[in-house]
């Protein structure tokens, strides 16, 4: 009797369901690098980097802990690189008498698993991913029968069920829901800013560096310097330095954008909980005691916990409430190619210019960056939505299609129609300019409206409002944008869609081969 239990490669949790209650040496784990995952789409050479690494320093905590671990190496000789041929292959080798594995956290690969009884010719167990808060059967009873599926009442839901920041009497701690009221401040200048830990690479990890460098050159992004968390010890050792050093002032300043801070008072430890080296819940107790001790305030530490507890969780039960048809959603029939400076930073747009730049540099921007500037162009350039999509899934070290197409998809293109958002996240150049310090430096005059001088944003802006007015105007959300648009005279109109339009033309379309 030999169990055969693949990990992929965001499963890195010792608390894994397909562990628990198993005797070690009735069990072979199965850890494979596989060229198929590595390039459904072209991943940023960081992100493959860090998860080949975590994957390798996961497969030695295994065994320190007494489990034998098969691990195929990328290049090992035969490697099928695929999940589905490795499992054969290793069912085969094991003389495997079950398959236990947890579900895998995206639709292709969960299809993939639902063949390999039929393939193997053995019993597959396929368990639920228990490292999320809310359960999947959970989240489609809280959206059945709803009119509205917003993320704010599904949140107090899991505030209820955790109990964090609830009072003994079932009351949301400070007497309210939510504090952003406090928060969107624009960071004085000067601050001495928090940096993530960094942490040199291992002898493992500069194997994968090798090994990536060799197989992956040519896919985008810079893959040293690297010193991203691969293990859970660094992991945790990233949780306390946000703690100590971030999180008192994450409400305050998070929605802000300096250029070269490419963290500010962000935690970064998406990729941490993302890969299962932290759980969303421990990260969300350790926010929690800190206010507790005083460390930090109300309106930081509900900020934070409600990314984790509310969004987080939201996002990943509306993909799979709408998968597959999620990926083809263009409620806005957005058609668009991506601009080839997505993949370059070369544009005189100096906040496009300054997150394309970082993203290529750390794998990482942050929410606002994402979802003011490098979306919002997207949005308002009707750029198609798959297109962006698949932008996104390359670039981020945090990116796997279950929460970042919802974000995408969903929050930040609208292309859901607004189950998820209940407006269009777009603005005019205003709105980076009153967050940000890149208009100062940038070509473009945040100011003026029209003509080849003005910010790009603000003709863009109007000329979204214009094309969509139809779907649109009816948005109690949007009345306002849309009473000023009707008082302009035919001229402004009309000189805002002759802006947009050259705007529009001039842009260099990204050459294929980028992202797939
Ligand atoms: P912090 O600002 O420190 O936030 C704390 C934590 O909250 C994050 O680590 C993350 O786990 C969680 N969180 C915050 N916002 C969200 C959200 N909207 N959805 C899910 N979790 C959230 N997040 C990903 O993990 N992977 C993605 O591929 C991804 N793609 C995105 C694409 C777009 C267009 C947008 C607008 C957002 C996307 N996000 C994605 C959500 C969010 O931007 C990132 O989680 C966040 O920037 C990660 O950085 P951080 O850890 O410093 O976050
Ligand atoms: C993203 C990724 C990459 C680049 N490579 C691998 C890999 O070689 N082996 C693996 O197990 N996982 C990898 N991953 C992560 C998987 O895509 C991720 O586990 C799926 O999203 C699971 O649904
Ligand atoms: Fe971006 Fe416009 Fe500001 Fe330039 S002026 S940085 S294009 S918002």
């Amino acid at each position: 009797m030999k169990i055969l239990i693949p990990i992929l490669g965001d499963q890195l949790s010792m608390s894994l369901a397909s562990l628990r209650g198993v005797e070690r040496d009735a069990a072979v784990v199965l850890m494979m690098e596989v060229w198929d995952e590595a390039t459904y789409v072209r991943h940023h050479k960081k992100k493959i980097a860090l998860i080949f690494s975590a994957m390798r320093h996961f497969a030695e905590a295994l065994r320190a802990d007494g489990w034998t671990v098969d691990y195929v190496e990328l290049q090992a000789e035969g490697n099928t690189q695929s999940f589905t041929g490795e499992v054969q292959r290793a069912a085969q080798r094991h003389r495997a008498t079950a398959v236990r594995v947890v579900a895998g956290s995206e639709y292709r690969v969960l299809e993939q698993q639902k063949g390999w009884a039929a393939l193997t010719g053995l019993p597959v167990d396929i368990l639920e991913d228990d490292r999320f808060v809310c359960s999947l059967p959970a989240f489609q009873a809280w959206a059945k029968g709803r009119r509205e599926l917003r993320m704010e009442y599904f949140y107090r839901d899991m505030r209820l069920q955790t109990g964090l920041l609830m009072t003994a009497d079932g009351k949301p701690v400070g007497g309210q829901w939510n504090f952003d009221h406090d928060n969107r401040k624009t960071p004085p200048r000067g601050l001495n800013y928090p940096a993530p830990e960094r942490f040199e690479p291992d002898a493992t990890t500069r194997d994968v560096l090798t090994l990536v460098a060799d197989r992956f050159g040519s896919h985008f992004g810079d893959l040293e310097p690297f010193g991203l968390p691969v293990t859970r010890k660094q992991a945790l050792t990233s949780l306390e330095r946000f703690i100590a050093t971030a999180l008192p002032d994450f409400g305050r300043y998070q929605d802000a954008m300096i250029a070269g801070q490419d963290y500010l008072y962000h935690s970064s430890l998406s990729l941490c909980i993302n890969l299962g080296l932290l759980s969303p819940l421990e990260v969300c107790q350790a926010a929690v005691a800190a206010f507790e001790r005083g460390e930090a305030e109300i309106n930081s530490v509900e900020g934070f916990v409600r990314q984790i507890i509310g969004w987080r969780e939201y996002m990943r039960g509306m993909y799979w409430r709408d998968m597959p048809a999620f990926a083809e959603r263009n409620a806005l029939e957005a058609t668009r190619p991506l601009p080839e400076f997505y993949w370059t930073g070369d544009t005189e747009m100096r906040c496009l210019a300054e997150s394309v730049g970082q993203t290529k540099r750390e794998a990482y921007a942050h929410h606002i960056q994402r979802l003011m500037v490098l979306g919002n162009f997207a949005l308002l350039a009707g750029i198609d939505p798959k297109a962006i999509s698949d932008w996104f899934l390359v670039v981020y070290f945090d990116a796997y299609e279950w929460v970042e197409m919802p974000n995408v998809i969903g929050m930040s293109q609208f292309a859901d129609g607004g189950v998820i958002a209940s407006k269009p996240y777009v603005s005019s150049g205003a709105y980076i300019d009153r967050m940000s310090d890149y208009c100062g430096r940038c070509r473009y005059d945040v100011k003026q409206k029209t003509g080849p001088d003005a910010c790009p944003f603000n003709a863009l802006y109007w000329n979204f409002l214009d094309r969509h007015e139809g779907r649109l105007s009816a948005n109690p959300r949007m009345k306002n944008m849309y009473a000023t648009w009707r008082r302009f005279d035919n001229d402004i109109k009309a000189a805002y869609r002759q802006s947009a339009a050259t705007f529009l033309e001039g842009i260099e379309v990204a050459a294929e081969g980028w992202a797939k």
